[in-house]
């Protein structure tokens, strides 16, 4: 029988966690937003924040890059990304195209009526391809805002229709080891119907494209009570479990810490991952968060080690003795097995592995031991305060 160390070192050594390059710049709500000295002002800043998080924590060897944010001149700026890789030993991960922000998706994007737009965001999406294939990236992560406002507006069923021949047309593209993950939201910039709400849609949008489309599930993504680790096991089984946005979630989508709100649930998450024996990398873990009121360094280290400490108690579940309970309806002794788990204390394991790693054993002291975020506030205020001039 292997000991608690050896079971938490193993789980750990195939957790991989990809940072969000928008989550180290000054990002808010709709509401406003509350500027830091110390955000990333360009992508070098992205680069070197995800670094020094990579260095913190083991964990973060690449960065999730957003085409319209990272990539002003499109795929022009590849050169230059890939020197930011190599001088920051950080790896283009995901790439995401941007469907919601241009004035012409007022009506949506890829649903939008105006054949026109639909083409502009199609050869977005297919720069997007090339961009990832240039970087060697795997994943194409997309997320689609387009619905409606009002009832009978817009038709439901021809923005399908138009929705899958985007999809189509992006697959199409895609190299034999690329993935094109499809992402869903319920609600959120369109109140009365979103055109992909939620996993079911999102499913079969990815059937309908392709073998190389998968669903990607943002834990803020969800009506209040739905039980986001079911969804999880059907995806699972249908080979069709993408990868995550993590982070969580009150009301909406709050873009809060991982586990800060409901651990317990990032942990059943983790647990069913397991269960299914999904290889490492199959299943991408990419941090979606854009921190308004904490420090963005803080949070992302914050959040890896809320992530790793929560998978290193999954990995705990003594998962044969379970399966024995659960077969006998002993249901008590089932849920207090699982509990055992969720309960045990991890942190001197996480700690070992760390040691064992050569890496710091509480990321979050060495953050701030280190003096990193004082250097980036003082080379990086100038910049940020003339971004805050622009509103004024
Ligand atoms: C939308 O809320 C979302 O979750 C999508 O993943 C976007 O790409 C990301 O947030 C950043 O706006
Ligand atoms: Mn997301």
């Amino acid at each position: 029988m292997d000991t608690r160390n050896e079971r938490v070192s193993r789980a750990l050594d195939t957790l991989r966690i990809e940072l969000p390059s928008w989550g180290f710049a000054n990002t808010g709500t709709r509401f406003g937003k509350f500027l830091q000295a110390e955000a990333a002002t360009c992508v070098e800043d992205k680069f070197s924040d995800a670094a020094e998080v990579h260095a913190l924590t083991g964990a973060c060897p690449t960065l999730a890059l957003h085409v319209e944010w990272d990539f002003p001149n499109g795929i022009a700026d590849v050169g230059s990304i890939r020197t930011l890789e190599h001088k920051y030993g950080i790896r283009s991960g995901s790439i995401n195209p941007n469907l919601f922000e241009r004035q012409e998706y007022k009506y949506g994007s890829i649903c939008n009526p105006d054949p026109a737009v639909r083409r502009m965001a199609v050869d977005h999406l297919l720069e997007s391809v090339r961009i990832a294939r240039e970087l060697r990236s795997r994943d194409v992560s997309l997320w689609v805002a387009d619905g409606s406002n009002y009832p009978g507006t817009q038709s439901i069923a021809r923005r399908i229709e138009w929705m899958e021949e985007a999809l189509a047309a992006t697959h199409a593209a895609l190299d034999p080891g690329q993935r094109m993950l499809i992402e869903y939201k319920p609600f959120e910039p369109a109140f009365y119907h979103t055109d992909i709400a939620d996993w079911g849609m999102a499913l079969l949008l990815a059937r309908h494209a392709g073998p190389q489309a998968v669903v990607l599930v943002d834990t803020g993504h969800h009506y209040q009570a739905q039980n986001i680790e079911q969804i999880v096991v059907w995806l699972l089984r249908e080979g069709l479990l993408g990868g995550f946005h993590f982070n969580d979630r009150r009301y909406a989508d709050d873009d809060l810490t991982l586990g800060s709100i409901d651990p317990y649930q990032v942990f059943r998450i983790f647990h069913e991952i397991l269960s299914a024996g999904a290889k490492a990398g199959e299943v991408a873990y990419m941090i979606d968060q854009s921190h308004n009121l904490k420090g963005k360094m803080e949070a992302m280290v914050q959040t890896v080690c809320a992530a790793q400490e929560l998978f290193a108690r999954a990995a705990l579940v003594d998962r044969a003795e379970l399966a024995r309970l659960q077969d006998g309806c002993q249901l008590v002794e089932a849920e207090e097995c699982f509990r055992r788990a969720f309960f045990t204390d991890v942190r001197p394991a996480v700690r070992a592995w760390r040691v064992e790693h050569g890496l710091p054993e509480d990321p979050l002291a060495a953050l701030r031991a280190s003096g990193y975020v004082e250097r980036i506030r003082s080379q990086r205020a100038a910049a940020n305060a003339r971004a805050v001039s622009t509103y004024a």
